[in-house]
């Protein structure tokens, strides 16, 4: 359904560029990934036959001569400040400014200055309400979602994005949130006031799979193997659909029953898995309890055997850690062959449970959001000086992409092809920068997929394994069903 908006003839969706795009930790290769999706995901619910644009300020320069009716802008903590501005430029136009997104949840006093309207939580709910509202007239000046749902949501309007642009324009969201509650995360923040983790319908996420063309997609929800239903018969689904995807699941979701194994034959490929600390003291001040007793070689070597990648995410400073941290969680990444390491210094993000607890012990030590990039260190640490952890946090990332570290990691395998797998995709991902930013220059970063998918294609075994069974079963069924 859509809404009609009176006076609305023009509508320009955000999404401004996060600080890093200054910084000289800038890769344009990491902010070529992934188009918004939660744009285009609202960009559904407005009237087709207005005019629409999306900007995506990391991948193309923003256009801010022109004079829409209604602007809608994505504010995250690191574009936050950048997100004010052109919320003021436009507003000094006369459009009518809306601010939504994670930011915006957690410090709707900061935001609403810089705002006709401000929206609270997802705004599957609320986005359509405030469209009607606009219509009538009566714009709210805030909105807060409580009802949450994403089945019966349009099909998000994929034709605003600038496909050519991205490395990973067959991203997609088949949930929200997660069923855990870790305290350093944003998640029960964003979406307090309501159910804090929903799919879709399998059947709806399926026609959404169809619709993307090519092989390759990355599922960007937070936990892919949170809701067990749900993704065993996705990735049931999926076998004989021809594709090889990437996710993210938590440690234990990977340890319990055989979703893996249906994963692994529906075509996941590489995974986003957040061990974060190999401190289990760490774990529980964390509340990460779906982590704590894991056995994560277990987890390494069922990944392994079905010659799916890991990505490992790991966090530094967090209460009850020493300094020979680094060392350790570096040395184990690569004896336990994790093809991408991704490392983040703790930081408390303003909303969550962790933030309040460093508030409340007088523990942090800078508002200024541009530093909560996971790279700076913005509370006072127990156990390491800031500067350490910064140092140690930088030496970690230099360490585990060193050509001689990425070789021992390459060789942890069973499996030759995988080994080979993991250095073209691991140096292709860190050795490569220029290379990747001469493609970006000339806009050709789609030729590089198939590339991407050759990469991704399945290590002899298991994996070749399950897929012949699923191209087999797919074989079996008439065209027509
Ligand atoms: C893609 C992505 C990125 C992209 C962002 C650009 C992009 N193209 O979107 C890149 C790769 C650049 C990135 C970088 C980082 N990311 Co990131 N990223 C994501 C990811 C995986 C998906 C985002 C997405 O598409 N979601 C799906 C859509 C449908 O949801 P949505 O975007 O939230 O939009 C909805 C609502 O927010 C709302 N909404 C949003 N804007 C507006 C505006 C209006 C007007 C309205 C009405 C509603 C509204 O409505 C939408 C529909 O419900 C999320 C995890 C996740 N699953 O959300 C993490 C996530 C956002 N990233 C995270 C982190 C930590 C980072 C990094 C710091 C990591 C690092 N160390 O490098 C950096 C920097 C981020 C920052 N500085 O804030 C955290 C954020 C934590 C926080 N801020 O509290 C998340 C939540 C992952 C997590 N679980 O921890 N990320
Ligand atoms: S498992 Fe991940 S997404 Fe879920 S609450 Fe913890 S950090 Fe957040």
């Amino acid at each position: 359904m859509h809404y009609m908006l009176r006076k609305t003839r023009r509508v320009k969706l955000i999404l401004p560029a996060l600080t890093e795009a200054t910084s000289p930790y800038w890769r344009p290769i990491k902010y070529s990934l992934f188009p918004p999706l939660g744009l285009a995901t609202l960009a559904a619910y407005l009237d087709p036959g207005l005019d629409i644009t999306l900007q995506d300020e990391h991948v193309e320069p923003l256009n801010l001569d022109d004079d829409p009716d209604l602007v809608i802008i994505q504010v995250y903590i690191t574009n936050a400040y950048r997100a004010y501005r052109i919320a003021d430029h436009y507003r000094r136009k006369g459009a009518h400014v809306a601010l939504g997104g994670l930011h915006v949840t957690s410090l709707p006093e900061e935001a609403a200055p810089h705002a006709d309207t401000i929206f609270l939580g997802p705004g599957e709910d609320t986005f359509p309400q405030f469209l009607r509202d606009l219509a009538a007239g009566t714009p709210q000046r805030r909105y807060q979602s409580r009802l949450r749902t994403i089945e019966d949501i349009p099909p998000i309007r994929r034709d605003l994005i600038k496909r050519h642009r991205y490395l990973v324009p067959n991203s997609i969201v088949v949930s929200r949130g997660c069923p855990h509650h870790c305290t350093f995360c944003y998640k029960d923040a964003f979406f307090e006031g309501g159910r804090s983790f929903y799919t879709q319908r399998v059947d709806d996420a399926l026609a959404e799979i169809a619709r993307l063309p090519g092989r390759h997609l990355y599922f960007l929800d937070d936990h892919l193997l949170g809701h067990r239903r749900f993704s065993r018969e996705l990735f049931t689904g999926m076998r004989g659909m021809n594709r090889v995807f990437q996710g993210a699941a938590t440690v234990d979701s990977i340890l319990r029953d055989d979703v893996i194994e249906l994963a692994a034959a529906a075509g996941l490929r590489s995974i986003f898995v957040g061990f974060e600390t190999l401190s289990n003291s760490s774990l529980q001040g964390a509340g990460k309890k779906q982590n704590l007793g894991r056995d994560y070689q277990a987890v390494i070597r069922r990944l392994d055997d079905l010659g799916i990648m890991i990505n490992g995410s790991f966090v530094f400073g967090l209460d009850g850690e020493n300094p020979d941290v680094f060392a350790r969680t570096v040395d184990w990444a690569v004896a336990s062959g994790i093809t991408t390491a991704t490392f983040h210094i703790a930081t408390p993000y303003p909303g969550t449970q962790l933030y309040s607890e460093m508030a409340a012990q007088n523990r942090m030590t800078t508002s200024n959001w541009d530093l909560y990039d996971t790279r700076h260190v913005v509370y006072r640490p127990i156990g390491i000086t800031p500067e350490a952890l910064k140092t140690g946090y930088d030496w970690a990332y230099r360490e585990f992409y060193r050509w001689g570290n990425i070789v021992t990691a390459a060789r942890a395998h069973q499996s030759s092809k995988h080994s080979l797998k993991h250095l073209a995709y691991s140096a292709g991902w860190k050795k490569f920068e220029p290379a990747w930013d001469f493609v970006i220059r000339l806009k050709q970063l789609s030729q590089m997929r198939p590339m991407l998918e050759a990469v991704l294609s399945p290590v002899a075994g298991k994996t070749a394994g399950l897929e012949r069974e699923a191209g087999e079963v797919r074989s079996s069924v008439p065209e027509s069903v």
